[in-house]
């Protein structure tokens, strides 16, 4: 019988293990959402710096709702392997950095954030998990979470409610607040999450509001690293690299990055033994990975998952549609301002290199979930000012119709399918049970409050590109369509 894996004496096979003792280091962090991509992101950049530079900076990681992983990974220590995946095969690493996790239990999540050895909380709570309107920046007072935190507010259970609380007790028990840092894919993310704990501490104590305005800092982070989600292939995988028993192994790709705005009042790891780089402003680099990378992601997952491609690797080796990745990367791409040091032609093709890793079973349609709160700062931002400058924004309605025509929650063979979405409600009722036309669904989805930018939803050129591409999927079908799309294509560079 194979091993559980407990100790890092445990490890027999070629993975590497830390060359620190995690024993002998204290908490310094709470991270919120303790998904695959954190455990393959920040933990190990902190276990980088740990190895390096040492400090009391181990993690206590959070999941708000799921118990899953956090019971895979209490046995376990909280050690876990993270199986890197390329052309070359895999490497195996075992992380140490994580020291408890906490499932579920908000008042045990609570008591962490009030540790006065915490100086920062870390956050991967996924775009819809913060409780905040995205159209105005405040709490969003039709989830029910953050009514209900703040009716209650001593006794919280989501994002907004949890932090303020703890910011509060801290304050009145004279303990220096943490910082708070942002490591979801959303624009300007630490102000996005200044705004909206601010807002929910106005509403709960005014005066609370100002401390936090004046004293925590809300560093904003661009964030990447492409995790698919664990299989049965990632734990066989870890058994033979490690020669134990891994119930929390992931798997990810080689390349990491995250670029970060160096504001940490109280302190923090020496993140850049794991090649974080620290700049002054982060937005450039958020606008450049959002529009580039997950715009690209986006288009590709729903125009793939419509014509039965499985994994991300599979669109790649679909000529039409890896040259609709193509034009896509680089209508992102002139959409941005210049970044010093960074060649947008060089990133589109290490983004092109990454999606078609013939070792990474990345799921289109896990890609394509959340599709509402994932769409705006990928495509329609970037479609807006497209517009506005009089490019061509073709690319961008080709990604809409594609998000559309998924929308409908049927494939090609008349299968249906939940689309997974925060909205999946409202979308639903929107494109309703009935055969429409394309017009009638644009209309209907482009209708959906506060979710399309008036600019678009109000533009009859805008309307007319994507209804015609939607018109198109809906008669000769996506795969049809895709090509069709990819001989409107004049001139690909490169
Ligand atoms: C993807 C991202 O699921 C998605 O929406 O676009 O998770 C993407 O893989 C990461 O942002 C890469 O860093």
């Amino acid at each position: 019988m194979i091993p559980r894996l407990t100790r890092l004496s445990d490890v027999t096979g070629l993975a590497s293990i830390p060359s620190y003792d995690p024993a002998a280091h204290g908490l310094g962090i709470v991270h919120l959402g303790l998904g695959a991509f954190h455990r393959a992101h920040q933990a190990v950049m902190t276990d980088d710096a740990l190895s390096r530079d040492g400090g009391d900076w181990r993690i206590v990681s959070v999941s708000l709702r799921s118990r899953d992983v956090a019971q895979a990974l209490a046995p376990q220590n909280c050690l876990y392997t993270v199986i890197e995946r390329d052309a070359g095969g895999m490497k195996g690493r075992i992380i140490a950095s994580i020291s408890t996790v906490i499932a579920a239990d908000p008042d045990k999540t609570l008591k962490a954030l009030c540790n006065p050895a915490v100086r920062i909380v870390t956050l991967t709570v996924t775009e819809k998990g913060y409780g905040i309107d995205r159209a105005t920046g405040a709490p969003d007072s039709t989830n029910p979470v953050v009514s209900a935190d703040i009716a209650a507010p001593d006794a919280p259970s989501g994002v907004l409610g949890l932090l303020v609380a703890a910011l509060r007790r801290r304050r009145r028990d004279d303990i220096a607040p943490f910082a708070i840092l942002c490591c979801d894919n959303l624009p300007s993310n630490g102000q996005f999450l200044r705004g909206g704990v601010l807002g929910f501490a106005r509403a709960v104590d005014p005066d609370l509001a100002g401390w936090i305005e004046r004293e925590v800092a809300f560093p904003s982070s661009m964030v990447d690293r492409i995790t698919p989600a664990s299989t049965d292939a990632t734990l066989r995988d870890a058994e033979t690299l490690t020669g134990c028993r891994d119930c929390a192994a992931i798997e990810t790709e080689t390349f990491l990055q995250w670029v970060i705005e160096d504001y940490f009042p109280h302190g923090r790891p020496a993140w850049e033994a794991g090649g974080a780089l620290f700049v002054d402003d982060v937005e450039p680099y958020e606008q450049m990975k959002l529009r580039m990378l997950n715009g690209a992601h986006s288009m590709l997952a729903y125009a793939g998952f419509l014509s039965g491609h499985t994994f991300v690797r599979d669109v790649m080796t679909d000529r039409a549609l890896a040259a609709l990745v193509l034009r896509h990367l680089e209508a992102a791409a002139d959409s941005l301002s210049p970044l010093s040091g960074v060649d947008f032609a060089h990133y589109a093709r290490d983004l092109q290199d990454r999606f078609r890793n013939p070792t990474m079973a990345h799921r289109t349609r896990q890609i394509a979930m959340d599709g509402t709160v994932k769409m705006p700062q990928r495509i329609w931002s970037p479609a807006a000012e497209a517009l506005e400058a009089g490019r061509d924004i073709g690319a961008f309605a080709f990604a809409t119709a594609a998000w559309m025509r998924y929308c409908l929650g049927i494939d090609e063979s008349g299968e249906t399918f939940a689309l997974c979405d925060p909205r999946e409600d409202e979308i639903g009722a929107a494109v309703g049970p009935q055969p429409r036309d394309a017009v009638g669904i644009s209309d209907a989805l482009h209708g959906l409050p506060g979710l399309v930018p008036e600019t678009l939803r109000d533009h009859s050129g805008w309307r007319q590109a994507v209804d015609d591409r939607l018109a198109t999927m809906l008669e000769i079908g996506v795969t049809a369509a895709i090509a069709h799309e990819r001989g409107r294509v004049v001139w690909v560079k490169n």
